[in-house]
């Protein structure tokens, strides 16, 4: 037991409340669509932001003061006491995390490997205890300096065994606690620039290393999902998983695409220069959604700033595009969002956390009203209508259409796509 939330009362649901620590609009048990709220957002709090992140920007360093900060397995069990009560307090039903995150680095990968075993085991008994559930594990194959030309795409084939050899216990951490998903973020898998960088080579490696982890996976009897998490640039200038689309062709060249999802995150549909509710039904098109990182990033800064959710608009239109893709089955809401670095007291976790819990809670009925109010499916299906008696012309070819559109005299008469309209319905529901 620490005292580092020390004052603070488990978060209730109180839509009168007078504080800004109680939920106002996110009751687990409230039934959206038939759904129980919590079973639709499946929360997860980010072990890194919150418990790992010094508060550091590229000017300065660390802001925050957290009696766990050091490098020794008693204060990492420190930092998992913490965060198990912080969770106590929240009570959302996940957690993620990165090897990186929840135990010090060691002198080598056997160290790594025991420390993992170590801090995982401990950590396991908090969930036995009436923890939350591991909604994914994943590796931190970005921060330490032997990974600064990549893992899976590293010039140095030792720098891939390495990589390799820590998913492979990242992945076995995640089975032994229960994880329902396994995230892959390649946060160094790209270039900066070609003058050094065999580009063929690197896509080639990284395709090898995802069949790998998928095969690991299966064998030992991983049942959960493995995420992909596309981001275009940062920390790499060029990276391989730029975005949904991108990522789909690789998984299609590597035989993968039955076999791994998509992690999509906010800030970086931003950054890819598409919003995020286009890298949803892109996902959801393809057949390839699984997961989110609920965040937000500042429009202007470019860059990867994981803000707190506080947008209920566009937070709806992205539970709007989840909900038609059939909800979550694994997946979750993650928030991949750290605090801002002067948010120095306990209490801010708290409160940002209660925050975003409630922007997509808002967001998720607001999305769950425009399914049952049905105008805009309806508007968009009467937009398609024509093609219900004209199917054919898909599996036709050119010269047979060239024959029909002069025999039936086809002269297509424009029709408005009463944009204003639909976004004028949208708004009625945020
Ligand atoms: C970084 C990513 C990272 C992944 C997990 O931009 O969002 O936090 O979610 O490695
Ligand atoms: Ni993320
Ligand atoms: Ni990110």
């Amino acid at each position: 037991m620490t005292d580092f939330f020390a004052g603070i009362d488990p978060v209730t649901f109180d839509p009168n409340a007078a504080d800004d620590l109680s939920y106002r609009h996110y009751d687990a048990d409230e039934l959206v669509m038939g759904k129980r709220m919590e079973d639709h957002l499946r929360f997860a709090v980010a072990w890194w932001h919150s418990f790992a992140w010094p508060g550091g920007d590229p000017f300065g360093g660390q802001t925050f003061e957290r009696p766990w900060f050091g490098e020794t397995m008693e204060l990492a069990k420190l930092k998992a006491d913490a965060a198990f009560e912080m969770f106590a307090l929240l009570g959302q039903p996940y957690y993620c995390f990165h090897d990186a995150d929840i135990r010090p680095e060691g002198a080598d990968f056997a160290e790594n490997t025991a420390r993992l075993d170590e801090i995982t085991d401990y950590m396991g008994q908090k969930m036995e205890a009436g923890g939350p559930k591991l909604l994914w594990g994943t590796a931190n194959l970005f921060s330490h300096r032997r990974y600064m030309a990549g893992a899976a795409t590293n010039p140095d084939p030792d720098v891939f065994a390495f990589a390799a050899a820590t998913v492979k216990t990242c992945i076995d951490a995640t089975k032994k606690l229960g994880g329902e998903n396994y995230v892959l973020w390649g946060g160094r898998e790209g270039y900066e620039t070609l003058l050094n960088t065999d580009l063929a080579k690197e896509r080639e490696q990284a395709g090898r290393f995802l069949c790998m982890v998928v095969d690991y996976a299966r064998k030992i009897g991983f049942d959960g999902t493995i995420l992909i998490e596309p981001k275009p640039q940062e920390p790499t200038k060029h990276q391989y998983d730029y975005d949904v689309a991108t990522v789909y062709g690789f998984l299609k060249d590597f035989g993968l695409e039955g076999e791994v999802k998509m992690n999509l995150e906010q800030g970086h549909a931003i950054l890819a220069g598409h919003s995020f509710e286009h890298e949803l039904a892109m996902a959801r098109a393809l057949g390839i959604f699984g997961s989110i990182d609920m965040n937000r990033n500042d429009y202007q800064s470019g860059w990867d700033t994981d803000q707190f959710p506080d947008n209920v608009p566009e937070v709806a239109r992205a539970y709007y595009e989840i909900l038609q893709a059939g909800g979550f089955t694994t997946g979750g809401t993650n928030f991949d969002a750290k605090l801002r670095r002067q948010s120095l007291d306990p209490v801010d976790l708290i409160a940002a956390h209660v925050g975003a819990m409630d922007v997509c809670a808002r967001g998720l009925k607001a999305a769950a009203a425009m399914i049952e109010g049905g105008e805009l499916e309806a508007a968009r299906a009467k937009r398609y209508a024509g093609w219900d008696a004209k199917a054919d012309l898909l599996t036709s070819d050119l010269g047979a259409i060239a024959a029909r559109v002069e025999k039936e005299g086809i002269n297509p008469r424009p029709a408005s796509g009463r944009q204003e309209r639909l976004e004028n319905i949208l708004n009625r529901y945020v």
